[in-house]
């Protein structure tokens, strides 16, 4: 019933002539409409991006966003901005940017709102780091992460936010959860969003897996019922793993 999503997380990799070449290689393989696919890369390479991938299949996103439209924010680009870029999806609060750029769940409430205000469709990263993890706190972690970071949604707009469970310990470090913890935690995070919003909500919202996902891997994730889809990064840099991912979750 619900779509899953694709997204490659492409973080800071790829000149806009590289990325364009990986768009052209993957647009000459079909690929599978029952699924979401969405490639967030770096500002730079957006504007080409979304021109090349403009009519197809493929949903261009950024990795970040600012929640004021406009002002003395150096070094920051607005929702707005990457509206007229021809962007619709941005990752908001990812574990690399809570820890080395100081983002706390209150300026990923922010970021959420004006996204969603704005017409693009968030994809919101929760996880615990591994200390939480191993004193057993993993629970605790995401919900909290979960009611600061949605406050104040409308349950209308809660439908249109997309979650990314990326448990820290996971990312980048071939160390991916098993499919069956993942699942543990993706339905109790889909069971946080019923109790603070309602069933029907939780039961449209989409939560990914991320950390570590990669073509040998994927169809694990993709058999849990409350997994719809995953949030990939090393395993998204290359056309022909990426494309095995999509093709993984149709
Ligand atoms: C987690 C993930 C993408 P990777 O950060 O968001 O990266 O797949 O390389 O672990």
């Amino acid at each position: 019933m619900r779509t899953p999503v694709i997204a490659g997380n492409w973080k800071m990799h790829k000149t806009v002539e590289e990325a364009v070449d990986f768009v052209e290689t993957i647009q000459r393989s079909e690929l599978p409409g029952e699924v979401e696919t969405v490639l967030c890369a770096p500002f730079l390479a957006l504007p080409a991006l979304a021109e090349k991938a403009k009519g197809s299949k493929i949903g261009i996103g950024a990795q970040n966003v600012h929640w004021e439209e406009q002002g003395a924010y150096t070094g920051e680009v607005s929702v707005p901005m990457l509206k007229a870029a021809g962007v619709q999806y941005v990752i908001i609060g990812h574990s690399e940017r809570r820890t080395y750029f100081a983002e706390t769940d209150e300026t990923v409430n922010r970021k959420v709102k004006a996204a969603i205000a704005g017409g693009l469709t968030p994809i919101v990263c929760v996880g615990e780091v591994l200390e939480e993890r191993e004193s057993g706190q993993t629970k605790q972690v995401v919900q909290e992460q979960v009611k600061k970071g949605l406050n104040g949604l409308s349950s209308e707009e809660m439908k249109k936010v997309i979650i990314a469970y990326e448990p820290v310990w996971a990312i980048g470090t071939g160390k991916a959860s098993t499919a069956e913890d993942a699942e543990e935690v993706i339905s109790f995070i889909r069971k946080t969003v019923a109790d603070l919003f309602d069933q029907q909500v939780a039961n449209e919202v989409r939560i990914q897996y991320g950390g570590s996902v990669k073509p040998e891997n994927i169809g694990t994730y993709i058999a849990q019922p409350n997994i719809d889809g995953a949030l990939v990064g090393g395993a998204s840099l290359e056309p022909a793993s990426f494309l095995k991912l999509v093709e993984a979750a149709a």
